[in-house]
């Protein structure tokens, strides 16, 4: 069975969009999995895998540590449901992740920061304080009183993945790794806070509605 180590607020809430990557792929390629809950303060516990972040996965002898490390990983030893099914759709799930991170998660991360904030264990809100507000330049009181400058960008980034959805089942039309980097991203966002997303966003909505009835994790 695959070992996933995977991010736990209080009460054991999971909410790593990263993690939840991992978990959907795993799900989607019917492996099974038992997960690991790491806390921010538990980094000792992933010195096997020789760096700091999760999710990490163990497979028998082999350790995997990057959600896209670990998908190139699984598709390479698990093809049977393709996560890149055709000529250059690696290349454009590797470009619609690195959106997803570079440009959707900057775009979240000052309107939500203080909800997970608040959904962490007490014993890992110092770290998170510190290692957040050196990240965003300001306390996190102060990033969640301005969270009304903060929505234009996040509606612009919402208004973009609503035209890639619109018209279509899946995000490239037929289910690919890209489903899962925006999925992961989404089951962090509405674990950890009441944000509205899709006022403006039908189509996404829809498609938000489809992968959770096909992808519980
Ligand atoms: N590029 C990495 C990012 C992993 C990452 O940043 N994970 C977060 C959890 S959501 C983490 O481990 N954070 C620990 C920390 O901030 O100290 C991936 O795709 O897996």
């Amino acid at each position: 069975m695959i070992e996933v180590y995977d991010l736990a607020g209080a009460n054991s809430l999971r909410f790593s969009p990263f993690c939840s990557r991992t978990k959907a792929t795993l799900r989607y390629k019917g492996l099974d999995y038992t997960t690991i809950p790491i806390r921010f303060c538990d980094k000792d516990k992933l010195a096997f895998s020789k760096q700091d972040r999760v999710p990490v996965i163990r497979d028998d002898d082999t350790v995997v540590s990057d959600s896209w490390r670990i998908a190139e990983y699984l598709e390479d030893h698990y093809p049977e449901a393709k996560l890149f099914p055709g000529p250059g759709m690696k290349e454009a799930c590797r470009f619609f992740n690195l959106y997803i991170d570079n440009t959707f998660h900057p775009a979240l991360f000052p309107v939500v920061v203080y909800d997970i904030f608040e959904k962490i264990e007490p014993v890992d809100r110092a770290y998170f304080r510190e290692n957040r507000e050196a990240r965003l330049g300001a306390t996190l009181e102060d990033i969640a009183a301005r969270r009304d400058d903060f929505r234009p960008r996040l509606k612009s980034v919402l208004a973009d993945l609503e035209a890639v959805a619109l018209g279509h089942e899946y995000l490239f039309e037929v289910l690919t790794y890209a489903d899962f980097s925006l999925f992961g991203t989404l089951t962090w966002v509405t674990r950890v806070s009441d944000e509205p997303l899709f006022d403006a966003a039908p189509s996404l909505a829809r498609w938000w509605d489809r992968m959770q009835a096909r992808f519980e994790i």
